[in-house]
């Protein structure tokens, strides 16, 4: 299986607040040098850097106005006189004015963020463009006939809707991928989300569409972040209404349980009849996770990907979470290896 991986990735590394203090982020580079260390020991396939693509590719899952603020917001920030990481302080929540947009940086980097996991950094553009482009270009692969293609993305993108980052995440790799593929000849995509936390931004932004369908395995978010965003009542609205299918567990969840819901949600995407899955891979559900609450084991990586490959549909998978790092690269590379042998 071929893997994209772009070296960009390393431009970026923030901080964030975690019991009350700021911290270096458990979304540390070293998670992606482990997982391509692994891919490349397990003799998985070639590793091959992103070709460039254009700007829509990524305006296609999100609003201009938010590009543009990704784009230009580290420059702005350093304009007013501020080095350290970009960070929101103030959001719109109930009551207060969400549709107006500030026209300073501090205002807007409230407006275009869910939460103070997502910082700004001087090379965070970089990285998060290179991180889209494995996305496209590893979809570009299996639009190509390949059976099943890798997106070591880094930074993540599940968490950024069409018009917020959130998370660790900045642009949505597998919301631009899917709709790469619709604008490239498939038809229909399923986009299946394992990672522990609930992907909010990919339901975002398919949340009234019925060609592509969101099914997504996750932590209660009664009890787990992102805590307002996967319930099992959120189905989707207008013509996406039955699209979206969210598959919330208990924190503690073992493969067992796990096992069952995963079925349920692989019986929805067949039900689907797509062209192409797209796989949000998180391998924070490992039970080693420092910041989630699954209990996979590592040998549960591989009846993931045995499972995934019953679906017989062409595979995209892309890197989201997973920050147990000694172990990282050997969980994400089972479940690829597992699909590759099945
Ligand atoms: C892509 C991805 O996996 N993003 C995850 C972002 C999680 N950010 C906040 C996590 C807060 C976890 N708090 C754990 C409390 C444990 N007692
Ligand atoms: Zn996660």
């Amino acid at each position: 299986m071929l893997t994209v991986f772009s070296t960009r990735h390393r431009l970026h590394h923030g901080s964030e607040l975690k019991d009350g203090a700021v911290t270096p982020s458990h979304e540390a580079p070293s998670r992606a040098e482990t997982i391509v260390a692994r891919v490349r020991a397990a003799r998985l396939g070639d590793v091959v850097e992103p070709q460039a693509f254009d700007r829509s590719c990524l305006v296609a899952a999100h609003s201009e106005r938010f590009v543009h603020f990704l784009e230009t917001a580290w420059n702005r920030w350093a304009a007013s006189g501020r080095h350290c990481d970009a960070l929101p302080l103030v959001w719109p929540v109930r009551g207060l004015d969400a549709q107006r947009e500030p026209v300073g940086i501090d205002g807007q980097l409230g407006f275009y963020a869910m939460d103070a996991g997502a910082p700004i950094t001087a090379g965070t553009w970089d990285a998060v463009r290179g991180s889209a482009e494995c996305a496209l270009s590893a979809a570009q692969a299996v639009l190509g006939g390949a059976r099943g293609a890798f997106a070591l993305c880094r930074p993540p993108g599940h968490h950024a809707a069409r018009e917020y980052v959130g998370g660790y995440c900045y642009l949505n790799n597998a919301a631009i991928a899917a709709e790469y593929a619709r604008r490239h000849g498939a038809r229909r995509v399923a986009v299946l989300d394992v990672d522990f936390h609930h992907g909010n931004g990919t339901q975002d932004i398919f949340y009234e569409r019925d060609d592509v369908l969101f099914v997504s395995l996750h932590g209660d978010p009664r009890h787990c972040y992102p805590y307002f965003s996967g319930h099992a009542d959120e189905r989707g609205r207008g013509a996406g209404e039955g699209y979206t299918l969210n598959l919330p567990l208990a924190p503690g969840t073992a493969w067992d349980v796990y096992r069952d819901a995963l079925d349920t949600a692989l019986a929805r995407v067949a039900q689907h009849g797509c062209d192409l899955l797209v796989v949000s891979l998180g391998v924070d559900t490992f039970k080693g996770d420092p910041i989630s609450h699954f209990r996979l084991d590592s040998d549960d990586f591989l009846r993931l990907g045995e499972r995934i490959a019953r679906a017989g549909v062409p595979t995209l998978f892309v890197m989201e979470g997973g920050y147990q790092v000694d172990e990282i690269g050997v969980n994400a590379v089972n479940v690829l290896q597992a699909y590759e042998g099945a």
